[in-house]
């Protein structure tokens, strides 16, 4: 057997059935190997930039690690934003990428690999020779997973048709385990939650599990606390009747209220970072309980008084044990008037600005968020839009909710939406994004999404211009014709890739448009006209 086919056979051997890629000469026999004698799934890209985004989107649906492939050279360096958008968002990955022969000196795509890699937060494993590739693609996969980043194995094209003797290898790799807290902490946390008067919960994403869901409910039913969640978390206690929503900036009225009246936060799996923090200040005078599985989280934030190393279901339920002992009496902060509260907000109504040439922005979500099926996996490209459309648009459960501005680049919506699409095959995709975001990284992947007939639905959010950049402008009492665009009209451009394109200019189109989506043969696009002086500035 060659080097190339004991690799593709190593995928195989690992459960790897579906490998993102852009192929060239030096993963181009791995590729056909994959396909044809493994009858492993290839799904080609147009970019290596979509390429990468795909395997994230991927991995973030199907809970698996993602597998991307590229060849060497400027096939490499373009994947280098969508390198930093996974590491930072801790996704399992493995980009198999091939690289120059090192006596090549002369060959035009030769560069160091591993000095562009490294800079991006992902891992390298470097194939070392023919008769450890398996070995390396099985350190590379393992690594992927227990790192919780990308990993890039650096695949020399001189080794991959040596001949090699093929050994079976499956990495292993030990089940995550309940880590059980310290006694010492848990009793310094229990006497924090016991003194607590008006107690919150708060998850983030590193307890978004339906475990710690019912772990965390326990306890904030056992103690009398509102719930809430970080952005990543979002939607996790959907439907409870002291469901706060997101804690942080993005936070409601009343969930503000909430946040600020309370004396004592209990965060799970959250690094409580500045956006959910409000930079510190929601936390400000409060008693804080962080627990985590990772101890480098702890303690990173002032004021946070107790750390607790522990898994959120053993530290939850262990709490609550604790608290029965001592025959510690629940608060009546998640009281029935607060809910009644919380379940009467007003706050998101809106004077409709929608003119016979323009949708409000507000609108335009508010509808989609009711026609567009309930169980979706929902991705958002960058712009301002998307402080819209954090608050107005929901998820079934957290892992469908996909986040792509880790990095704070534009246009990784459309990449990303391709790979959760396969990822999460049950459910349709919802890719909001702007035109800029769009134009910038979208219109390529749009093919994709055809050639592989995905279920996804493309809402342009289009104000002609780069929204964030043109309110930047009128801010300074500047022109903003530098961020002003005349895009081709984008609905017959989707429908030209084999899509179906549709173009709102007002809400009667809109109706159509949403009532026409009900039944879908091909990804749609939606090219819905906003007035980019009529978009609220939201934080
Ligand atoms: C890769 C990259 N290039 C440029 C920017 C700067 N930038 C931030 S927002 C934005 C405009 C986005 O416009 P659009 O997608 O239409 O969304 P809108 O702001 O209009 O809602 C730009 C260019 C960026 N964040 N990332």
């Amino acid at each position: 057997m060659y080097v190339h086919e004991a690799l593709a056979r190593t995928l195989a051997d690992h459960g790897v059935d579906t490998v993102f890629g852009v192929v060239g000469d030096a993963n181009l026999y791995l590729m056909d190997a994959f396909q044809r004698q493994t009858g492993g799934r290839f799904v080609s890209m147009a970019s290596e930039t979509g390429v990468v985004l795909a395997a994230n989107g991927f991995a973030r649906t199907s809970g698996r690690p993602g597998v991307a492939t590229v060849t060497h050279g400027p096939a490499l360096t373009n994947t280098v934003t969508a390198l930093v958008e996974s590491a930072r968002d801790h996704t399992p990955l493995v980009l198999l990428a091939g690289d120059t022969a090192v006596s090549d000196r002369e060959n035009l795509q030769n560069i160091a690999q591993r000095e562009v890699v490294l800079p991006t937060g992902a891992g390298f494993e470097q194939v070392r020779a023919p008769e450890t590739a398996v070995e390396d693609l099985a350190t590379a996969l393992r690594r992927a997973v227990l790192e919780r980043r990308p990993v890039v194995l650096n695949m020399p094209v001189d080794f991959q048709w040596e001949p090699v003797d093929y050994q079976p290898s499956s990495a292993t790799w030990a089940e995550p385990q309940a880590v059980n807290p310290d006694p010492a902490a848990m009793d310094e946390a229990v006497g924090a939650i016991a003194s607590a008067r008006r107690p919150v919960v708060l998850a983030g994403q590193g307890a978004a599990t339906s475990e710690a869901r019912r772990a965390l409910l326990r306890l904030a039913t056992r103690i009398g606390a509102p719930v809430a969640t970080t952005l990543r978390a979002r939607d996790l206690f959907r439907g409870q009747p002291h469901d706060l929503g997101i804690f942080g900036t993005l936070a409601g009225e009343v969930a503000l209220d909430t946040i600020l009246e309370s004396d004592c936060v209990i965060a799970f799996g959250a690094s409580l970072n500045s956006w959910t923090t409000a930079e510190g200040s929601l936390l400000h005078g409060k008693r804080v309980v962080q627990v985590d599985t990772d101890r480098r989280a702890l303690d990173q934030v002032p004021g946070v008084r107790v750390g607790v190393v522990g898994d959120a279901v053993a530290v939850a339920d262990g709490i609550v044990g604790w608290l029965d002992e001592a025959e510690v009496k629940p608060t009546g902060f998640a009281s029935p008037e607060r809910a009644e509260r919380l379940a009467g907000s007003t706050e998101g109504r809106f004077a409709d600005c929608s003119t016979d040439t323009t949708v409000d922005i507000r609108l335009a979500l508010d509808r989609l968020e009711n026609a567009f099926p309930r169980e979706r996996t929902l991705v958002l490209d960058g712009g301002r839009f998307i402080f819209h459309a954090f608050r107005r648009l929901r998820v079934p459960e957290p892992r469908a909710y996909i986040h792509t501005v880790n990095f704070g680049s534009i246009g990784l919506g459309m990449g990303t939406a391709v790979g959760a699409a396969l990822g999460a095959a049950d459910r349709p995709v919802l890719l909001v994004t702007g035109d800029g975001g769009f134009m910038l990284g979208g219109l390529a992947e749009f093919s994709t999404a055809v050639r592989h007939g995905l279920d996804l639905v493309v809402v342009v959010l289009n104000d002609g211009a780069y929204g964030a950049e043109h309110v930047l402008l009128r801010n300074k009492g500047v022109d903003p014709a530098i961020s002003m665009f005349e895009w081709p009209d984008l609905a017959p451009v989707a429908t030209a890739l084999g899509g179906r394109g549709f173009t709102v200019r007002n809400p009667a189109e809109l109706e159509g448009v949403l009532a026409a989506i009900e039944v879908r043969d091909r990804p749609v696009l939606i090219d819905v006209k906003l007035d980019p002086d009529a978009v609220p500035s939201l934080k």
